[in-house]
């Protein structure tokens, strides 16, 4: 049901000549800028490394569902919990496409999950911090989504096509998302109160560098950018990626009123970008090996969710197989 492994044809063993010559075929593929889809030859490495981010990117969605979805109750009015809503049933819609995105890679949904569950695999460190107050929905909207967006475009023209055809999806409804922080936070910042504003201000101050953070590792120090780059399964670097983010967001901050939390932060003529002070890796890293403020409760809420539904898994399948009966019956 949910966790139909791909019925896959079971390939026929090929010989070194034959998949030396399947492997210059896809190179050429792949260096001519073309995509490859879910039943065409690829290298197990290139198979594996899709599993590894799709899934983990599927995670990320639905986990990320829990610091906003904790303020659905506390909406300040109608039109932003409807908002609200929407935009947390959007971020399991793109769970969905990914997981599925990712099974078309012979990996089943229970293998996954299992894998979230048990701690094995990751999911985006930005959901391992707390919300505090509504400003923050806001914030996540405008930076946390500001952020994926920028990551995420690139991934669009990924050379796996099950994937780029998911990302062409969720980028729309993720420009969505970025507006819809970024309004909240000018409706506060321009018809709010002192106190509204201030809790703003402190909302960017802490999410600023995580956010930073999404990008992932220096480019240095980024394990699989060099070959996942080669494959055109990332077309721009984490540090790239993270330096059109400041350029974009530095003036969006300017024109909301706050102050982004780094003294650091300047247009560099020279370089037509703007410098920006020192990340700290030490902090990414407890984060994402499962010390951040949030972790164990993020964790503890997918299982309970999982556990919790484990009713409505049997009814289907219990539902499925009646009518499986019954047909065979007739
Ligand atoms: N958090 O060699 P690197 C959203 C890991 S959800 C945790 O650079 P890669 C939203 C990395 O996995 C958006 N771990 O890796 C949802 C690797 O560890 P493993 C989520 C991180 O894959 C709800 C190691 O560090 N977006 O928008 O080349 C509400 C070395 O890194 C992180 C995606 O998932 C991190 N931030 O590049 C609102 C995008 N960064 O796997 C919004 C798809 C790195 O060897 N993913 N690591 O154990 C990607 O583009 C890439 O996987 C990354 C990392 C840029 C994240």
């Amino acid at each position: 049901m949910y966790t139909q492994l791909m019925q896959t044809e079971k390939a026929k063993p090929v010989t070194t000549v034959e998949e030396a010559e399947l492997k210059r075929r896809f190179d050429a593929r792949i260096d001519d800028g073309g995509f490859v889809e879910a039943k065409d030859w690829m290298p197990e490495h290139y198979r594996k490394t899709l599993v590894r981010q799709i899934s983990q990117h599927a995670h990320s969605e639905i986990v990320g569902m829990l610091p906003e979805g904790n303020w659905i109750t506390r909406a300040p009015t109608l039109k932003r919990k409807a908002i609200l809503l929407a935009k947390v049933q959007d971020e399991g819609g793109h769970g969905l496409y990914l997981y599925a995105a990712a099974e078309t890679l012979g990996t089943s949904r229970d293998q996954m999950i299992d894998a979230l569950h048990s701690g094995k695999a990751k999911y985006s460190s930005i959901f391992n911090y707390p919300t505090l107050s509504w400003a923050d929905v806001g914030v996540i909207g405008w930076l946390v989504d500001g952020a994926a967006i920028m990551n995420q475009v690139p991934l669009c023209r990924c050379s796996y096509a099950p994937y780029a055809r998911a990302m062409v999806r969720i980028c729309r409804e993720e420009s969505f998302h970025q507006r819809q922080g970024y309004d909240a936070l000018l409706t506060m910042m321009r018809d709010g109160t002192d106190a509204q504003r201030a809790m703003v201000q402190d909302a960017v101050n802490r999410w600023w560098w995580p956010s930073l953070m999404m990008f992932g590792p220096p480019d240095a120090e980024s394990v699989h950018s060099a070959q996942s780059m080669r494959w055109g399964i990332k077309r721009i670097s984490n540090d790239d990626l993270r330096q059109k983010f400041v350029d974009a967001t530095a003036p969006q901050a300017q024109l909301l009123g706050v102050t982004l939390p780094d003294p650091l932060l300047q247009w560099n003529e020279a370089r037509g970008h703007h410098d920006f002070g020192p990340i700290d890796w030490d902090e990414f890293w407890r984060v994402v090996g499962g010390e951040g403020p949030c972790n164990r409760e993020r964790l503890a809420a997918r299982v309970q969710a999982w556990d919790d539904g484990a009713w409505v898994r049997e009814a289907a399948l219990a539902h499925a197989r009646k009518q499986r009966t019954s047909k065979e019956a007739a």
